[in-house]
C-alpha cells in the first residue's frame, strides 16, 4: 500500500471541500508549495495533486502553482487531476514533469479520447472515478453523467491505465471512513489498481481500508492537514498493524 499525501488547489491556495462543495472550503494554507515540500520532508512518496477551480471551469487554473509543487517535488512523482481536458493540456503537463494525469471529466464524456491518451501513454494516465452511490458524476462532481461504475468500467478494464483514483463524493472531506463493502467491490474486480480517495479521518480508517479491500494506495488530506500527522508517521502505525508498505504497480 502506499498513502498518497493530497493537495486540492483552489484560488491558489490549498483546500479541503466537504462532499465538493466549493461553498464548503477550508484553506489549510495559502503556499501549496510549501505544503507539497513539507510533506515529502515528512516521508511522503507519491503527492496527489487536484486543482479545483480547473475541474469546475473545464481547463487548468493553477498551472503554473502546479509546475512550481512539480519542480519542488523533485524524484517524487506528482499525479495531476483537474481540467484535463484536450490532448495539448495533457502534453503540456506530461512537459512540465508531472508523472501521470488523471482524467475525470474527458475520460467519461469522451472514450475515445481517453482510450487513445491511455494507448500514448501506457502507464502513465490514471482514471478520475468520482461517484455519488455506484453512479459517476463528472465537472466538479455537480453533472450526474447516467452511467454507473460498473457501465464504465467494463469499458476501460483492459487498457493500460496506469491507476483509478476513486472516489466516493459522499465521504469525501467528511472524515467519517471509506464505505469497505463499495471499496472492495471496485477493488475486487480489477487488475487496474484502485487509489482510494478522500474519506479518511484516523488512521484507524486506512488500517481498515487495508485489511479489508485491495486497494493499492489512499490519497489523503485531512488527516495529513488537521493536526500533527505526517506520512511517516502514518507509515509506522501501519507497520504496527502488519500493514507492509509498498509501490503501486
Ligand atoms: O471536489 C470536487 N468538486 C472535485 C474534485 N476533487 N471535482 C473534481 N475533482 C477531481 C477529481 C479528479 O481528480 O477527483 O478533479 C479530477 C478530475 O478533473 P476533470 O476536470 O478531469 O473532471
Amino acid at each position: 500500500m502506499l498513502l498518497i499525501p493530497a493537495i486540492d488547489l483552489k484560488n491558489g491556495c490549498c483546500v479541503r471541500l466537504l462532499q465538493g462543495d466549493m461553498n464548503a472550503s477550508t484553506i489549510f494554507s495559502e503556499d501549496p508549495v510549501s505544503v507539497a515540500k513539507h510533506w515529502i520532508e515528512e516521508g511522503g512518496r507519491r503527492l496527489h495533486v487536484v486543482d479545483l477551480d480547473g475541474a469546475f471551469a473545464g481547463r487548468p487554473k493553477n498551472e503554473r502553482l502546479i509546475s512550481e509543487i512539480v519542480e519542488a517535488a523533485g524524484e517524487v512523482p506528482v499525479q495531476v487531476g483537474g481540467g484535463i481536458r484536450t490532448r495539448a493540456i495533457a502534453e503540456a503537463y506530461l512537459a512540465a514533469g508531472v508523472s501521470s494525469l488523471i482524467i475525470g471529466t474527458k475520460a467519461v464524456a469522451d472514450t475515445p479520447f481517453f482510450e487513445a491518451l491511455v494507448k500514448d501513454y501506457p502507464g502513465r494516465i490514471i482514471l478520475g472515478l468520482d461517484a455519488r452511490g455506484e453512479q459517476i458524476a463528472t465537472e466538479g462532481w455537480v453533472t450526474d453523467v447516467g452511467i454507473s461504475i460498473a457501465q464504465y468500467l467494463s469499458k476501460v478494464k483492459d487498457w493500460p491505465i496506469q491507476a483509478i483514483v476513486y472516489t466516493d463524493i459522499t465521504r469525501d472531506g467528511m472524515m467519517k471512513g471509506y464505505d469497505l463493502e463499495l471499496m472492495s467491490l471496485i477493488s475486487n474486480k480489477l487488475d487496474i489498481p484502485i487509489i482510494a480517495c478522500g474519506g479518511a479521518g484516523n488512521f484507524g480508517h486506512l488500517v481498515d481500508l487495508y485489511k479489508n479491500t485491495d486497494v493499492a494506495a489512499a490519497a489523503c488530506s485531512s488527516i495529513f492537514h488537521f493536526g500533527d500527522n505526517c506520512p511517516m508517521q502514518a507509515r509506522t502505525y501501519m507497520r504496527n498493524h502488519g500493514i507492509e508498505m509498498r509501490n503501486i504497480k
